[in-house]
């Protein structure tokens, strides 16, 4: 077999010609995507390209934030692989301050120099400067990935974070019954820093706007399912800050903690998310109806000083109307891939996502 040809995407590319203005140019060379190599073991090899670059994004109504954001998107682009591929990354920096990626959860065994701790494994990446991470994709389960320069600004506040779902070798039985799978990004800003771009994540912050996937009620959307349906809800505390999740109408199954299976799953309504922490749920669709999920703690489900934001969505079953005078939602534009639901259908590789992208900063 000759040399990998596999060369995706330069990822600030894709999408951009929906509503983004064109951001730098593609490398022709670069913007080939041909399906992964495959290699010896059945370990497939990965192979991208991805650039830092900053960006606004709009948590909700008026409120934009300004980020760091790899491939110009927040969250980041779904690395979706399985258990034992190989995984190569040039990351492109074509901001203004330095930055890195920590592949949290990855073991990097034998590669302990990609786990992208600056003067610690690397030097941060200079502006205008490359580095490529190469390395395999274990242990399985939900990891993610996140700027280690500077965290308490880059990734609390600035959006350097993203997904990285390993599918084992060999899935449990309760994984293999799921009909749809969701990820949920929560974090947490602080409107005092939102255009001070290489400011902010200081001691005493007001953390006054809570989103999941970058996006704050109003803003996000419901997951809509039918009865039968088994659903498996990824959920990663992105930012600094504790996300006390309550899912009414069921009880669902905490499953894996950090991508790993509990001995034995733990029957619950509510999950508390950590700083860093991912815990996988499985929930048995079997109460039509339309059901909120919220934060439990209040001050989450507010934007600014107003109430009724934040970590607020619902779970919509197919078949219940939708046209009370008094539901909220009821003419809701819907988009679909805020979970990455359907990203997580492709076939692996890594995926944007263009509802993501953000406006360059001028
Ligand atoms: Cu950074």
């Amino acid at each position: 077999m000759g040399p990998i040809t596999r060369r995706d995407a330069v990822l600030k590319g894709l999408g951009a010609a929906v509503a983004v203005p064109a951001l730098t140019a593609v490398a022709p060379a670069a913007a080939k995507s041909t399906g992964p190599a495959v290699g010896k073991a059945g370990a497939a090899q990965h192979k991208f390209e991805m650039n830092i670059e900053e960006t606004r994004i709009t948590l909700v109504g008026q409120q934009t934030f300004q980020t760091f954001a790899y491939a110009g998107q927040v969250p980041a682009p779904l690395f979706h692989v399985r258990e034992g591929d190989h995984v190569e990354v040039l990351l492109n920096n074509l901001t203004t301050l330095p930055h890195t990626i920590h592949w949290h959860g990855l073991l990097q065994r034998g590669t302990w120099e990609m786990d992208g701790v600056p003067d610690m494994t690397q030097l941060g990446i200079q502006p205008g400067d490359s580095f490529t991470y190469k390395f395999v994709a274990e242990p399985a389960g939900t990891m993610w990935y996140h700027c280690h320069v500077n965290v308490n600004e880059h990734v609390a506040t600035r959006g350097m974070w993203g997904p990285f779902i390993i599918d084992p070798v060999k899935p449990a039985l309760i994984e293999r019954e799921v009909t749809g799978d969701y990820i949920l990004m929560f974090s947490e800003w602080a409107s005092s820093w939102a255009d001070k771009l290489g400011q902010g994540g200081m001691p005493g912050d007001v953390f006054d706007y809570f989103t999941i996937n970058g996006k704050s009620f109003p803003e996000t959307q419901p997951i809509r399912v039918k009865e039968g349906d088994v659903i498996r809800l990824r959920m990663f505390g992105a930012g600094g800050g504790f996300h006390s999740i309550h899912i009414h109408g069921h009880v669902f199954e905490i499953v894996f903690k950090d991508g790993h299976p509990l001995p034995a799953p733990i029957k619950a309504d509510t999950v508390l998310v950590g700083p860093g922490e991912r815990y996988d749920i499985i929930l048995r669709c079997d109460n039509p109806g339309r059901w909120m999920i919220h934060d439990h703690i209040d001050s989450h489900t507010m934007n600014g000083h107003t109430p009724h934001g934040g970590v607020m969505t619902l779970i919509e079953y197919e078949g219940i109307p939708r046209d009370q005078s008094y539901y909220h939602w009821a003419h809701k534009e819907f988009v679909p891939d805020f979970y990455y639901e359907q990203s997580l259908r492709k076939p692996h590789g890594i995926h944007t996502n263009p509802n993501f992208k953000g406006v360059p900063v001028a």
